[in-house]
């Protein structure tokens, strides 16, 4: 066994937790610090990722660890494909304290239940001190979100944002919210102008490590779905600043307004495109809120712009990590609504006449990214009213986007667009008809299917769908506050329309083809 007591202290940092200002890193000596950065099996295959999101990883982490190592830092890097990769986190740490001797393990806390669970093990498996610390990145902490979650039947984000608002000071006139509200949205739901294009984001070409890491991805991992043609992110601080940059430069005005707006073939219209970078830690998320923040005081942006943006981040990213550790474990198991069908085989293929689905599913292969209103309204509003199970669901939004850590997915996935749990993030469904798509989209225009037709051959399928996810819903939705009145229209329509609508649903549904499971997870041979 290694000797403990004269080494240096180890430092383990993980795939998203690339910042010098992280909690284990700041402040420390350099000459007494071993970091130790590892490109695992376990992580790169617990799903099967989209090939851009493993590309960005082990690209940002490379970039990264060359940083580290140009400010003095000694930095052990393990790559993939070295001969002695021992395969998951557990097992690297083991071969470093082997070979360093620490007197001690400093980690910052991880996103995740599942390495969290390995991470807990660690004090008692190697002969050396473990600290895990808090993750400071997040403004908020656990022990305030239980406090405020204690008793409350209904955790609505609204409320604990409001906190965030009042703890950072962002947006704040003393102790009133300002221009008086706390909440623009109601501004911020205007449909796509006719020929809405947005301005170019920053095109990042891959350099020589990222050139190294694509060969890699091809080679390894050239079964996992999606494209890396169009591989684009920001690999670097810098990278990732300029990408900020442009964004408050050039879409910040329109990011409210169009933030539900829906344009075919226009992958980013005005969203910030920066959730790649910002998990991992590359950008500080109550930096870019302090920069719209100025851009609102600057006379550069209206507030219901920034106000949207800066709920986004203090409100829905910091809410949904604190959901996710109130949750866990069983929020991944969590099925309120009792969804048992498979995911559709067009989820990984995009064949499908739907064009808002065909779209957004293009969008996703193509860049590993879709905007918020396409994973809710679109891919999520489908998998809801058709009743897809919550765990296949899971799988694919955690493969298929770059920005996907489970932490920030699976309370998106499970509570927000699926209801899984039963109501207590989201107050009512996020369901709706052909109608709203209709509205927010030109994606109706050039469909195969008619959104104003309600069933039988040509109506849009999300038309009867909606109602028969309602009516196999009744018992428990029809006394929500928010939903329960849609109940009387269903009534009035009278059984022969009724049955119309779910002989419609039930035919369409017969025609899914369920996916084929070698897309999501490694198959046992
Ligand atoms: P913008 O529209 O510019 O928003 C600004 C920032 O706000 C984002 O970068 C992100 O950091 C934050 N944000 C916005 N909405 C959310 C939200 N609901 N939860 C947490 N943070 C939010 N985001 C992820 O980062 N990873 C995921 O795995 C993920 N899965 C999602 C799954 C579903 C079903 C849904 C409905 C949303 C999911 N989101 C996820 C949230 C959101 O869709 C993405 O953060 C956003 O599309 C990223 O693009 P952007 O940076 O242009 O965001
Ligand atoms: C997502 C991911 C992947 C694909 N690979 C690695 C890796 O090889 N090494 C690493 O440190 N992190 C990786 N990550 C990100 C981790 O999954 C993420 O840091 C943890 O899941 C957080 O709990
Ligand atoms: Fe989607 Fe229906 Fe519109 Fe076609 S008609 S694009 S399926 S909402």
């Amino acid at each position: 066994m290694a000797d403990t007591s004269e080494g240096p202290v180890l430092v383990p940092i993980l795939g998203d937790q690339l910042t010098r200002d992280l909690a284990s890193i700041r402040g420390r000596a350099k000459d007494d610090t071993v970091i130790l950065m590892m490109e695992v099996w376990d992580e790169a295959t617990y799903v099967k990722h989209h090939k851009q999101k493993i590309v960005l990883i082990f690209s940002a982490m490379r970039h990264f660890a060359e940083e580290l190592r140009d400010a003095g830092w000694t930095v052990d890097y393990v790559k993939l494909d070295s001969e002695d990769n021992a395969g998951s986190f557990t097992g690297e740490v083991a071969r470093a304290v082997e070979e360093h001797s620490p007197r001690a393990i400093n980690v910052v806390e991880p996103g995740e239940w599942r390495v969290r669970e390995a991470m807990d093990q660690w004090a008692d498996k190697f002969p050396c001190e473990v600290e895990i610390l808090r993750d400071d990145r997040f403004i908020s902490t656990q022990a305030e979100f239980d406090d405020w979650a204690e008793d409350r039947k209904e955790m609505r984000m609204e409320y604990f944002y409001r906190e965030m608002r009042r703890k950072t000071g962002l947006l704040m006139d003393g102790d009133k919210p300002e221009g008086g509200e706390w909440n623009y949205d109601s501004e911020n739901r205007k449909p796509p102008k006719d020929g809405m294009t947005s301005p170019e984001r920053p095109n990042f070409e891959p350099d020589d490590i990222t050139q190294e890491v694509i060969e890699l991805v091809e080679d390894r991992f050239g079964d996992h779905f999606g494209s890396l043609e169009k591989f684009r992110w920001p690999v670097t601080r810098d990278e990732a600043e300029e990408a900020a940059d442009a964004f408050f430069a050039e879409r910040i005005e329109h990011f409210g307004p169009y933030q539900d707006a829906m344009v075919c073939g226009e992958d980013d219209l005005y969203h910030s495109m920066l959730s790649t970078s910002i998990n991992l830690g590359l950008l500080d998320p109550l930096e870019l809120c302090r920069r719209a923040e100025q851009s609102y005081k600057d006379g550069k942006a209206p507030i219901n712009s920034v106000e949207g943006f800066i709920r986004q981040i203090i409100g829905w990213r910091e809410y949904v990590r604190r959901f996710y550790w109130h949750q866990m474990p069983h929020l991944q198991e969590a099925n309120a609504l009792n969804a048992q069908r498979g995911l559709p085989e067009f989820y990984w293929t995009g064949e499908t006449d739907m064009r808002c689905l065909a779209d957004s599913i293009r969008s996703t292969s193509d860049n590993a990214h879709a905007h918020h209103i396409q994973r809710l309204m679109v891919l999520g509003n489908f998998a809801l009213l058709a009743g897809i199970s919550p765990r296949e669901v899971q799988d694919w939004y955690l493969v298929v986007y770059a920005d996907a850590y489970e932490w920030v997915e699976l309370p998106n996935v499970a509570a927000m667009i699926l209801y899984a749990d039963g109501g207590k993030l989201a107050s009512k469904p996020y369901a709706a008809s052909g109608n709203y798509i209709n509205k927010m989209s030109n994606y109706c225009k050039g469909c195969t299917y008619s959104p104003s037709k309600k069933t039988g051959e040509g109506a849009c399928p999300f038309n009867s769908l909606y109602w028969h996810f309602m009516n196999r819903h009744r018992e428990r939705l029809k006394s929500n506050h928010r939903i329960g009145r849609i109940y009387s229209t269903w009534d009035r329509m009278g059984d022969e329309k009724q049955q119309e609508y779910l002989d419609s649903a039930e035919a369409f549904l017969d025609t899914l083809e369920p996916a084929d499971p070698k897309w999501a997870r490694m198959q046992q041979s």
